[in-house]
């Protein structure tokens, strides 16, 4: 079993995809077992993506991630990491396949639908950052 963190960002929420994103995860037979709706802050989204911050698109994307509500959630299941990232496509939602999260939902290469952890060790820490142990049923 293993568990990984998945984001439905604000261009999503805003355009009320939460629940067919959520269908499809459920379609997929991983498990959520943890969600919440926040709206972060621009300190907040710096902290979860502090890899990045050296990286050109920084600003703009913590302007992104902060501009409006979105669903954090914790999946579970055999190789959940992969799986989630299976179902999310590529990063650049304009090249990514009509059948994947991003390809329907996402507009550009920012404006994405999802997020997803891509290790185990960003895993732990992604789940952390939103949620605390009690919170995971
Ligand atoms: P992924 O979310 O597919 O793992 P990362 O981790 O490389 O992609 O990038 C984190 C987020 O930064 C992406 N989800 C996307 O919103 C944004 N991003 C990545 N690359 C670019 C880029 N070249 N221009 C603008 N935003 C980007």
């Amino acid at each position: 079993m293993q568990r990984t963190l998945a984001l439905i960002k604000p261009d999503a929420y805003a355009a009320g995809h939460q629940g067919a994103i959520i269908a499809k995860i459920q379609e997929s037979g991983l498990k959520v077992i943890g969600l919440k709706v926040l709206h972060l802050n621009r300190a907040q989204v710096e902290g979860f993506y502090h890899v990045h911050a050296a990286r050109p698109f920084f600003g703009d994307l913590c302007k992104f991630m902060s501009e409006g509500k979105i669903v954090a959630m914790v999946l579970e299941g055999d190789d959940a990491i992969a799986r989630w990232r299976a179902l999310m496509g590529p990063t650049d939602a304009t090249k990514a396949p009509k059948d994947t999260m991003r390809g329907l939902f996402g507009t550009s290469i920012e404006r994405n639908a999802t997020h997803g952890s891509d290790a185990v060790d960003t895993a732990a820490f992604e789940v952390g950052y939103f949620f605390a142990g009690l919170e995971l049923a």
